[in-house]
Order: structure tokens, then sequence, then C-alpha cells
């Protein structure tokens, strides 16, 4: 056994060594692999202005932010194969000897590191984010939003380095890729890129389609790549945290409980009891919870609008608002306890605090008594358990 794998390791390192780089075939996957890159760029731009509130997000369509995220999963995912096979591809250029053989090979060399480490930094820790590995702890540093956070930062060295990477190569890329060029090349030469190619490609579509179920309904019988089953949970639809998790229990079932709507200094100007919130106007919408972590859950949700709400608490124009949740007050959880709704998403139609999803009292874990349900909106904003609407 031992045998077999020190002999197949040797034939690839022979065979990397000796093969001459098909010029073509990196160019073909450079292209490939550039456009998922800079997809994936752009909606993770968004998924950062969405989930931070930038003026620039709008407020609609609904499902908005649940297409751009998808996307970004999508595009994020079958990079994965797509880098392998290109740094395959290139591998004899990577391991080349001698290592340097001058100052602007060097130069060349020094630049791949952001571009190579910094997209294999990228597809990593976006992977474990989806996956739900967050370490918490590394030699005791709490390093629990480490991945997520240094994800974003790396992401403008990795968008640099590929506009580079991409000027540096453009020139190459023209030439191996003209029609004369590849009809002089070998029918052998064509045919063995066809075969890697076509390889690629089906793994990457079975990828793609096996990340794409967390969001796309008709393909949820191949999410397996998903950390939640689209389906699964209470009312038919998943819970990321449990009521029982955070300790908000016995205040969100209390009979005493109230929303309290409440100047940002603290002055109280209304509170409302469940019973007087059914008692006014009651809106329906569909609106997706759209995790940024890739599976999205189409209910139909049903409350107050929160432009309403703010009207009852004697608040007329449209207003910022901090939606607080009673975990902020058990478990300060670091962007799950309040969520911050623009002036202009409060005074949206489907801006609801939400009592009931598709006919029902939500569910303990869906956020009983009152969540907020608002249109294009990252799910980690669609805050549960709600305790109090802050006016900014
Ligand atoms: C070229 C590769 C990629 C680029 C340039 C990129 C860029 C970004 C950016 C800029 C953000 C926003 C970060 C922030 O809010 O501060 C983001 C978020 C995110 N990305 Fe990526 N990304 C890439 C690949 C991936 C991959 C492969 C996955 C997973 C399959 C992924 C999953 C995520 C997730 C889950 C978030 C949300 C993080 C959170 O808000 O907690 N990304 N990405
Ligand atoms: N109070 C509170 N609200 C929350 C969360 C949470 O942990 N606490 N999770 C958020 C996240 S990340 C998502 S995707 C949606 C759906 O999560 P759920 O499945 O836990 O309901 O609710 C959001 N609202
Ligand atoms: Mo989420």
């Amino acid at each position: 056994m031992s045998n077999a794998i020190t002999r197949i390791a040797t034939d690839v390192v022979r065979d990397v060594e000796a093969a001459p780089v098909d010029e073509r075939r990196a160019a073909m996957l450079g292209i490939v692999l550039g456009i998922s890159f800079y997809t994936c760029a752009l909606t993770g731009l968004f998924s950062w202005g969405a989930s931070t509130n930038q003026g620039w997000w709008p407020a609609g369509p609904t499902g908005l932010f649940r297409l751009t995220q998808g996307t970004h999963l999508i595009s994020g995912v079958i990079a994965v194969p797509l880098l392998l096979a290109k740094l395959r591809t290139v591998a004899p250029k990577l391991v080349q000897r001698p290592f340097v053989t001058s100052f602007a090979h060097l130069v060349e060399r020094i630049s791949l590191l952001p571009l190579v480490g910094g997209s294999i930094f990228m597809l990593f820790s976006g992977v474990t984010n989806v996956a739900y590995w967050y370490p918490q702890e590394f030699y005791g540093v709490d390093i629990g939003y480490f991945f997520p956070a240094a994800h974003g930062k790396m992401a403008i060295v990795v968008v640099g380095a590929l506009l580079a990477h991409i000027f540096a190569k453009i020139s190459t890329t023209r030439q191996v890729l003209r029609k004369e060029a590849i009809e002089h090349e070998s029918a052998e030469a064509t045919l063995d890129r066809r075969r890697f190619l076509g390889g690629v490609a089906a793994t990457t579509g079975l990828v793609g389609v096996s990340i794409a179920g967390a969001t796309i309904y008709p393909l949820r019988g191949l999410s397996v790549l998903s950390a939640r089953h689209p389906n699964a949970g209470p009312q038919g639809f998943p819970v990321n945290r449990t009521a029982a998790s955070i300790g908000v229990r016995s205040r969100a079932e209390s009979p005493d409980y109230r929303l309290s709507v409440e100047m940002a200094d603290g002055t109280e100007l209304a509170s409302f009891s469940l019973a007087d919130l059914q008692a006014m106007d009651q809106y329906e919408h569909e609106i997706p919870i759209a995790c940024v972590e890739g599976w999205s859950a189409n209910e139909s949700w049903r409350g107050v609008r929160m432009r309403d709400l703010l009207a009852a608490a004697g608040i007329d124009e449209p207003r910022e608002v901090d939606v607080v949740s009673l975990q902020e007050e058990s478990a300060p959880g670091r962007r799950y306890g309040t969520s911050t709704v623009s002036k202009d998403l409060s005074k949206q139609d489907q801006t609801l605090l939400a009592m009931e999803v598709n006919g029902e009292p939500l569910h303990l874990d869906h956020g009983f008594p009152i969540r907020l349900m608002a249109p294009a909106r990252p799910g980690v904003n669609q805050t549960k358990w709600l305790s109090k609407v802050v006016v900014k």
C-alpha cells in the first residue's frame, strides 16, 4: 500500500516536472476562473453592503439577497475545482528549477503569493463558513470570527492580485487562444485538453449543483454540501439557533411579554402586548430567510408593518431603528442580538413585525412571539424574539 502511494507520488512529480505547461489549457481555465472569482467578489461586496446597511443596498425586490448570496456561494464553490485544475495545469512552472532565474522572475514569483495564497484562503474560509466551522480558540486566543472577518479583508487583496495577474497574462492569453494557433496544434494535444477540461466541467457542475440545492428548491434533494437541510426544522424550515440554546424561553413565553418602542436615550414611547399588536392591521408577505451561509427558506409571514408600529408610538416620519432581541439581554450574540433597519427599509410595506408564519403562530425557535422580517436582507438581520424597537 505505502509502496503504491510512493510510486504514484513519484510518478506525479516526474510527470509534473517533465510536462510542458499547456498554455491554452491554462488560459481557458484562467478565463473561467476569472469570471467565477469576479462574480464571487461582486456578490461578496453585496453581502457586506446588505448585512451592514450600506446606503446603496436597495430595499427590494424581496428575494434580492437570496439571489446575490446564492450566486456568491455557487460561484465560490465551483471555483474550488477550477482553481485546483488551474494549479495542476501550471504546476510545472510552479515547481520549475532553478526556482528563480532573474530579478524580474523573483518579482513574478513573489506576486504569486497573494494571488495563489489569497485565493486558497478565500475558498477555504468561505467553505468552512458555509459548513459552520468556527474554531473558537487558538492557543488561548479567541478566533471565533477570524475566518469570516478575514474573508472580507482578504477579498480586497485577491481582487487586486487577480487584476494584476490578468494584465500580466492578457497578451499571452490572446496569443495562445488565436484560432490559427489552435488549428496548428496536434490532434493529440487537442484531445488531451478536451478530456481534461471535460473532467473539470463535470466536477464543477456536480459541485455547483450540490450547493445550489440549498437555495434552488427543485434541487433540494441534491444539496449535500449545505450544512442545513432546507426542509428540516419546525414548521418545515431550518433553525440555526434555538431558544433553548440562548435561554430566552421563559421571557418569550411570559404572559407579561411586551414589545416596547423607545428613543435612543431610553425614553419609552409606547409598549404593546401581543394582543395589542394582534388587534392592529395585519399584512402578509412572502419573504425569504436568506442565510449568508447559503440556505434559504421562502415562507409567508404575517404581522404588523414596522411603519404602523412606529405610527402607533407617535412616530410618523420614516426613521432608522434598531430592532433588539431578548437575546441581547441574556447572551450578547455578536451580531445576532440587534438588527439595524434603515429609514428606507423601515417604511417599506413588506417590513414586518411577524407573529405568524404560513398561517400559524411562530414556533418558539422561529422567534416567537415576534421576529423581524424585511425584504432583500441577509437572514442574519432577520432578528428573532424581539424585545424592543429603538428609534434613532
Ligand atoms: C474569490 C473568492 C471570494 C471572494 C472574493 C469573496 C468575497 C466576499 C466578501 C467581500 C464578503 C463580505 C465580507 C464581509 O461582510 O465583510 C464575503 C462574504 C461571504 N462569503 Fe465570500 N468570497 C469568495 C469566496 C467564497 C466562497 C468559496 C464561499 C463559500 C462557498 C464564500 C462564502 C461566503 C460567506 C458565507 C460570506 C458571508 C460571511 C458572513 O457574513 O458571515 N465566499 N465574501
Ligand atoms: N435573536 C436572534 N435572531 C436571529 C438569529 C439568532 O441567532 N438570534 N440567527 C439569525 C440567522 S444567522 C438567520 S439565517 C435567521 C434564521 O436563523 P434561524 O434558523 O436560527 O431562525 O435568523 C436570524 N435571526
Ligand atoms: Mo444566517
